[in-house]
């Protein structure tokens, strides 16, 4: 079993989508084994997207996810991660796939719903700035005998 970090943004809580995405992430069959919502501050912003700091749009990256709350989790199944960017779509929403988040609900890069980790190694250091080990809870859920071989 892998785990992956999973994000909804600003955008998704404020346009209503919590319960959409937690839903598609539950009916693949994932599961959510840490979940909180909180504002994230500016220093985690910027540790989250460390990778960007040179950007032109870093700056308005982070003045936009730190604008409002946003719901953060570990997701974990087999082959979360891709399951999971599989399940976001492409970066830019005009070009993501319909049946993907962001195909279905974006139509701007800077507003794309939901930020999922792009690789096992992302995904751990991702975790570890949003969540501590008291945060995870381990448990099985009953359908998983018909989810798996
Ligand atoms: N305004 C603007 N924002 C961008 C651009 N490229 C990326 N972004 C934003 O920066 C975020 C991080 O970029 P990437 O890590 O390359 O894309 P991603 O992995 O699909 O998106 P995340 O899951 O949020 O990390 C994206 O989700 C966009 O919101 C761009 O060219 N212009
Ligand atoms: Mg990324």
């Amino acid at each position: 079993m892998e785990q992956t970090y999973a994000m909804i943004k600003p955008d998704g809580v404020q346009r209503g989508l919590i319960g959409e995405i937690i839903s598609r992430i539950e009916r693949k069959g994932l599961r959510i084994v840490a979940m909180r919502m909180y504002r994230i501050t500016d220093d985690v912003a910027r540790r989250h997207y460390a990778e960007h700091t040179e950007k032109v749009f870093f700056g308005s990256l982070i003045d936009f996810i730190t604008s409002s709350p946003v719901v953060s989790m570990i997701v974990e199944g087999e082959n979360a991660v891709s399951v999971m960017r599989t399940m976001s779509g492409a970066t830019n929403p005009n070009d993501a796939a319909f049946g993907t988040i962001r195909g279905d609900f974006g139509l701007d890069v800077g507003r794309n719903i939901v930020h999922t980790a792009d690789s096992l190694e992302s995904a751990k250091r991702e975790i570890a700035i949003h969540f501590t080990d008291a945060d995870v809870v381990e448990y099985t859920k009953a359908e998983e005998a018909w989810v798996y071989e």
